[in-house]
Order: C-alpha cells, then sequence, then structure tokens
C-alpha cells in the first residue's frame, strides 16, 4: 500500500532525490509528476516557505496562454519586505531574463530567471526532460527555461507573491558574491546554448 491509500485518505507521496543538488531535485521532481497519469500538470515549488499556494489560482487563470506558466517575482508590490532576493540579485534575475528575452525575440516577455515556482503541462515535460542535464545546477531554472523556448514552447511569466524563507538557503542566494557567479554562469550557458554545462544532446 502506498501512502496515498492510506485510510483512503488523499496524502502526499514523498519521493526522496538521492543526489543532491538544486538540479537533480528539480529535475526529479518534474519526472514524477509528468508521470502520472491522473493529472495533465505539474506545479514545481520549493520547501523553504518563499511561495504561496494562493498563488496557483493565477496560474490557472495564465494557463490557457501557454504550455509552462512561470512565475516572477518582478512586482515589488508583491513581495514581502524582507526576503533573501536583495536587490542586486533582483535586478540580476531581471537582466538574465532579458537576456533570455533578447535571445528569443517575439516569444516572450521575461522579468524573472530565477523562479523555482511553475506550473507546467506535463506532455511537454515528458518532450523535454531527456535533453536536460540534472547535473545543471543552481543555473537549472534559466537552462530549463532557456531550452523549452528553443523547443518552440509556450512560456508566459505570471506575478507571484514572494515570502521569507525558512530555513538557510544552499542556492545561489546565499550572498551577492555567490548570486553573481550564478548569474554569470546563467549568461554563458544562455549564449553558449550550454555547451559548456550540459553533457547532453540538444532536443531536435
Ligand atoms: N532534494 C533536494 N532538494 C534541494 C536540494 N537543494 C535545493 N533543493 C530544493 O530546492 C529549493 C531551493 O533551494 P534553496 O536552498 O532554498 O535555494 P534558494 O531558494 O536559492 O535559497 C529548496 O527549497 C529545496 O526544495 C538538494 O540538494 N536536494
Ligand atoms: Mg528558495
Amino acid at each position: 500500500m502506498t501512502n496515498r491509500e492510506f485510510e483512503g485518505l488523499p496524502a502526499a507521496e514523498v519521493i526522496i532525490e538521492r543526489q543532491p543538488g538544486y538540479g537533480h531535485c528539480v529535475w526529479r521532481a518534474l519526472a514524477e509528476g509528468s508521470r502520472l497519469g491522473d493529472t495533465g500538470l505539474t506545479l514545481l515549488c520549493e520547501g523553504d516557505m518563499t511561495f504561496r499556494a494562493y498563488d496557483i489560482d493565477k496560474f490557472l487563470a495564465y494557463l490557457p496562454h501557454a504550455e509552462i506558466v512561470n512565475g516572477t517575482r518582478i512586482v515589488e508590490q508583491l513581495r514581502d519586505r524582507e526576503t533573501q532576493l536583495t536587490t542586486f540579485m533582483y535586478y540580476g534575475n531581471f537582466f538574465v531574463g532579458k537576456l533570455l528575452e533578447a535571445k528569443h525575440a517575439g516569444l516572450g516577455t521575461f522579468t524573472d530567471a530565477g523562479t523555482t515556482y511553475k506550473l507546467c503541462r506535463n506532455r511537454v515535460l515528458r518532450q523535454l526532460l531527456p535533453s536536460l542535464d540534472p547535473g545543471v545546477n543552481l543555473e537549472f531554472n534559466a537552462y530549463f527555461l532557456d531550452t523549452a523556448l528553443a523547443c518552440g514552447v509556450r512560456i508566459v511569466e505570471c506575478p507571484v507573491t514572494f515570502h521569507s524563507r525558512v530555513g538557510v538557503s544552499k542556492g545561489g542566494n546565499t550572498s551577492n558574491t555567490r548570486a553573481l557567479k550564478v548569474g554569470l554562469s546563467m549568461i554563458a550557458g544562455i549564449v553558449s546554448s550550454w555547451k559548456y554545462h550540459s553533457r547532453r544532446q540538444e532536443v531536435e
């Protein structure tokens, strides 16, 4: 019996990803979600309480316009005063978003390259994931968006609320210096189409 069936109540199924790293965590979460047959959608979130369930309604409102609805933390009024996102990181994510926009000119408006929070159609995930290398770590979100856009996947951004976290970050947000390194690596990845980051082949 799985814990989904426990006492006939709907319950969470916990899957443990043993490979450390953000890329492995996100890749596995999307793979597990897209495998489920009882839904056509996978919602990707984080475990640090920075995102809120009530924003799912906004994602659903944007869904008719795209195959992936990607959260953006660009709207200042929707952010808590104290979050892990410093002004430097806020504009850094905006800059990388604009780089994505320029690379895929005409395909969308992008203002945040670093938000995990997103709603994806499973059929698109099943198409994309085999070509994505989970070893691409803290740059994974930009890598995911860039690869999806290169495949012609329609992505629309949706403003989400952003809150102060619980626990300690091990991502790119621990300091501005670390964020700068991750940001530069994202830029290099976008410019080089991830040739030097990913060991996998481009999507056909
Ligand atoms: N399973 C697993 N999940 C991870 C790992 N690193 C990050 N995550 C997940 O990815 C999210 C983002 O990482 P976090 O440290 O919060 O980075 P930040 O959001 O940039 O501060 C976390 O909330 C976890 O849900 C890891 O090594 N293993
Ligand atoms: Mg986080």
